[in-house]
C-alpha cells in the first residue's frame, strides 16, 4: 500500500463531512486528478467513499477486510509494521516462522482464512473466512523459562480489548491460553519459540479469534463461540485487531519491563474455574484438586487434596465437578 491512499484515507477518517479534491490534492501535493484516482482505486479496494461534485469526498464506513490499507490507518503503537496479508494460508505461524530471521519485533502476518490453521500439541485450528487469525512476532529479552507466561499475557490482552468494545458480554480466561465468552471458547494462542538455554531469539505469537462466523462444525459445536454468534451481529475486524495490537503492546512492554506480576490480578480476575475441582494434565502427569488462580509467574496454582499447593507450568485443565447442564456437555 503506497503512501497517498493512506493519507487520504486518514484524512477522510478525521473528517466527518466531505474533503474537498482540491484540499486532499494539496495536502499530498499533486493534482486533483492523481487524487481522484486514488479515489477510484480505494472504493474498488471496497472503502465506502461518496464523490459528489463541488463537495468532495466522505467516508461512510469501513471495509471488514484486513488487507493494509483497512488496518493501517487503524493503528496507533509501532507493532503492525511491517504488515503482511494474505487471503490464504496454511498457517500464520508457519509462515512468520520462516521470515522471523529477517524481521524486527512487532511485525505481524495476517490471513483470511487458514487451511492448516493449527493450536498446541499438534491440534488443528479451525480457521474459515470471518475471523482474525494472525501471528506476531516478538524478541524478547528475557530468560527463556519466562516465555511460560507469554500466553496469558497475550489472551489477557486480547479480552481487555475485546471487552473494552463489548463490555455486556461475559468473558473469561481459561488458563493457560483460551479466551472465553459465555463459557465456550471464542479464541486461543499458540506460541512458538526458537531459544538457547539462556536467550530467546524470537517468539512467534499466533492468536486466532472468532468474529463474523455464524456457524461451526459438528466437533465444534456446544463449546466454540464467535463475537457474531454472542452479539447476534457481525464486528468490524479491522478496528478489533488494530485495538487487540495496541493493547498486546503496551501490555507486553509492561511483562517485559517487569515479569508476568503487574499482570496476574488482571488475569486473576478473568481466571475461569478458580476455586473449583480440576484435573491438570501437565507432560503426561495427572493433578488434581481445587484451582486456586495463578501466581506471579503465570503459574497454576493447585491446591491438592493433601492440603499443598503445587504450582504448574503448562498442561491441560479440565473440570471435575459439574454444577450445570452446559458444563455436563463440555466437561470432558
Ligand atoms: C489454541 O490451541 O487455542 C491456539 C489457537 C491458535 C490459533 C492461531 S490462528 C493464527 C495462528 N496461526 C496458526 O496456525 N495458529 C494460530 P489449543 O488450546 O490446542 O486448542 C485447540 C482446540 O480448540 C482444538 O483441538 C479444538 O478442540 C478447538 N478449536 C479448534 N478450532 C477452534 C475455533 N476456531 N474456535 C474454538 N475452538 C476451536
Amino acid at each position: 500500500m503506497d503512501d497517498p491512499r493512506l493519507k487520504i484515507l486518514e484524512k477522510l477518517k478525521e473528517t466527518k463531512g466531505f474533503v474537498s479534491g482540491t484540499q486532499l490534492a494539496t495536502e499530498l501535493g499533486v493534482s486533483r486528478e492523481a487524487v481522484w484516482k486514488q479515489i477510484k482505486l480505494l472504493q474498488a479496494m471496497g472503502f465506502p467513499i461518496t464523490a459528489k461534485p463541488r463537495q468532495g469526498y466522505r467516508l461512510e464506513g469501513w471495509p471488514d477486510r484486513l488487507f493494509p490499507a483497512a488496518v493501517l490507518p487503524l493503528l496507533r503503537g509501532k507493532w503492525g509494521r511491517p504488515y503482511y496479508h494474505y487471503p490464504q494460508l496454511q498457517s500464520t505461524n508457519e509462515t512468520l516462522k520462516q521470515m522471523a530471521a529477517s524481521l524486527p519485533e512487532g511485525a505481524v502476518v495476517v490471513a483470511e482464512e487458514q487451511a492448516g490453521g493449527k493450536g498446541r500439541r499438534g491440534r488443528s485450528w479451525h480457521s474459515p473466512p470471518g475471523g482474525i487469525w494472525f501471528s506476531l512476532l516478538l524478541r524478547p529479552a528475557v530468560h527463556p523459562l519466562a516465555l511460560l507466561s507469554l500466553p496469558l499475557v497475550l489472551s489477557l490482552a486480547v479480552v481487555k480489548s475485546l471487552s473494552g468494545f463489548f463490555p455486556e458480554l461475559d468473558w473469561a480466561l481459561k488458563w493457560p491460553n483460551d479466551i472465553l465468552c459465555r463459557g465456550k471458547k471464542l479464541g486461543g494462542v499458540l506460541v512458538e519459540v526458537a531459544a538457547e538455554t539462556e536467550q530467546v531469539h524470537w517468539a512467534v505469537a499466533g492468536i486466532g479469534i472468532n468474529v463474523n462466523i455464524s456457524s461451526f462444525p459438528p466437533e465444534l459445536e456446544g463449546r466454540a463461540t464467535s463475537l457474531e454468534l454472542c452479539r447476534g451481529k457481525k464486528s468490524c475486524r479491522p478496528c478489533l485487531l488494530a485495538a487487540i495490537l495496541e493493547r498486546a503492546e503496551e501490555l507486553y512492554s509492561l511483562w517485559c519491563r517487569e515479569g508476568f506480576a503487574p499482570l496476574a490480578k488482571d488475569y486473576q480476575a478473568l481466571f475461569l474455574y478458580r476455586g473449583r475441582r480440576v484435573r491438570v494434565e501437565e507432560e503426561g502427569r495427572f493433578w488434581e484438586g481445587k484451582a486456586e488462580g495463578v501466581d506471579d509467574k503465570g503459574r497454576l496454582v493447585l491446591r491438592l487434596d493433601d492440603g499443598s499447593l503445587r504450582l504448574l507450568l503448562g498442561g491441560e485443565v479440565t473440570l471435575r465437578e459439574v454444577r450445570n447442564s452446559y458444563e455436563k456437555e463440555n466437561c470432558n
